[in-house]
């Protein structure tokens, strides 16, 4: 817990926790980490897209087990989305150091798994599941900073990125610790809780473009006002989410230009996070609120363009490691609850190279995203617990 609270000191903005991808806080990250894991007996290299992992060797010819979740944040965000994860990790490793495994374990500290800076979510597990597309690297962040030359700034070599990819051969699988990020295990007083899946996410970017003019002299009747169609998109947004079981949608990000109070707006750009368990229902969603924000743009005569950011589709986790994972708890204490994450996790690009199973942790209020973000000590020593005999449990 203690280290929860030292890498939260370890932010771009003092005051608050925001530590983003191949940023300052991240290479303070890295130094606090790196003797922690030293210290569990494991030997720690950075890979070429910032991704930390501390490694136990197993016998020869014995597979891994990769324990893990991400450092990076979101801005203003709490002290345990994704690090408790990369701490529980670094306990059982503790747990086990001086005990014969049968198998090697690895502690993956991921450095890009929210996408703020780049607006691309999963860049470091992508480099582990080697499905990092290299047209990547000529992506920008706000300041113009490409990812190929962020990742040169942080002392990394973007030509060995292919080296980060791990073999699907020598990996037992993938086990990611992480806070729920909602109600349902406190509503039902459960400590812990196995994924059965994770839902699918769309991230698009939409772009309202009228004509800017002056705030006192134009008519109301002859204005292109964008942000009067944005507003009008965004109420619409929360109304077919409300429609919709299951449906999550979200503007989480406008930007105004030239957002002066006395010039009527001229461009308005949106964010759209799109989330269900279907990907049909996603997909058709998308189409529908899409087909809404052109005839409200048609209406107040503005351009309308979009741009699909990212999009993943649901993932099921492995149901024969999920199904270890849920027997280790069982035995631990009563049987976790099996549950659907409606976030997004590092797990979900793993699965399309290794086994991977997911453990939630209770958290009072589900609150996250936010500094109000807290978990419960026993629940983090369960989930500990439960992983140690986890881990103990494998066979090569
Ligand atoms: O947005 C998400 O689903 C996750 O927190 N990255
Ligand atoms: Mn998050
Ligand atoms: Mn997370």
């Amino acid at each position: 817990m203690q280290r929860c609270d030292t890498l939260a000191l370890c932010t771009d903005e003092p005051g608050r926790v925001t530590r983003l991808f191949l940023s300052p806080a991240m290479r303070q990250a890295h130094a606090t980490l790196t003797p922690w894991f030293q210290s569990a007996g494991l030997t720690v290299h950075t890979d070429a897209l910032g991704n930390l992992i501390g490694r136990r060797p197993g016998p020869p010819e014995a597979k891994r087990l990769l324990i893990g979740s991400h450092i990076d944040s979101v801005p203003n965000a709490g002290k345990y989305d994704g690090v408790l994860g990369v701490l529980i990790g670094l306990a059982v490793a503790e747990a086990l150091e001086h005990e014969p495994l049968a198998i090697g374990l690895d502690i993956l500290a991921f450095s890009e798994e929210e996408g703020v800076r780049f607006a691309k979510p999963y860049l470091g597990s992508r480099a582990i599941a080697s499905t990092f597309d290299s047209a990547w690297l000529a992506r920008t962040d706000e300041a113009g900073v490409t990812l190929s030359q962020a990742i040169e700034d942080f002392g990394l070599d973007p030509t060995q990125l292919p080296a980060s990819a791990y073999d699907s051969l020598e990996v037992l699988g993938y086990i990611e610790p992480h806070i729920e990020q909602g109600p349902l295990l406190e509503s039902r007083g459960e400590s812990l809780g196995v994924v059965t899946s994770i839902i699918g996410q769309s991230r698009l970017r939409l772009s309202f473009r009228g004509r800017a003019a002056h705030a006192g002299t134009t008519p109301m009747d002859s204005r292109q006002d964008a942000l009067v169609a944005a507003a009008t998109f965004i109420t619409a947004v929360r109304r077919t989410a409300s429609e919709t079981p299951d449906l999550r949608a979200t503007v989480g990000r406008v930007e105004v230009t030239p957002n002066a109070p006395n010039v009527v707006p001229a461009l308005v750009e949106l964010s759209l996070d799109v989330r269900h368990a279907e990907d049909e229902i996603r997909e058709q969603s998308i189409v529908n609120l899409l087909d809404e924000a052109y005839h409200l743009a048609q209406r107040e005569g503005l351009a309308f363009t979009v741009l699909e950011r990212s999009s993943q589709s649901s993932v099921k986790m492995d149901p024969a490691l999920t199904a270890q994972l849920h027997s280790a708890a069982s035995h631990h204490g009563a049987p976790p609850l099996s549950m659907v994450s409606g976030a997004g996790h590092d797990a979900v690009i793993l699965s399309e190279r290794f086994p991977v199973a997911m453990l939630f942790l209770r958290h009072p209020g589900g609150v996250s995203h936010h500094p109000d973000e807290t978990v419960e000590e026993a629940d983090v020593a369960a989930a500990i617990e439960v992983l140690t005999k986890f881990v103990r449990s494998l066979r090569p």
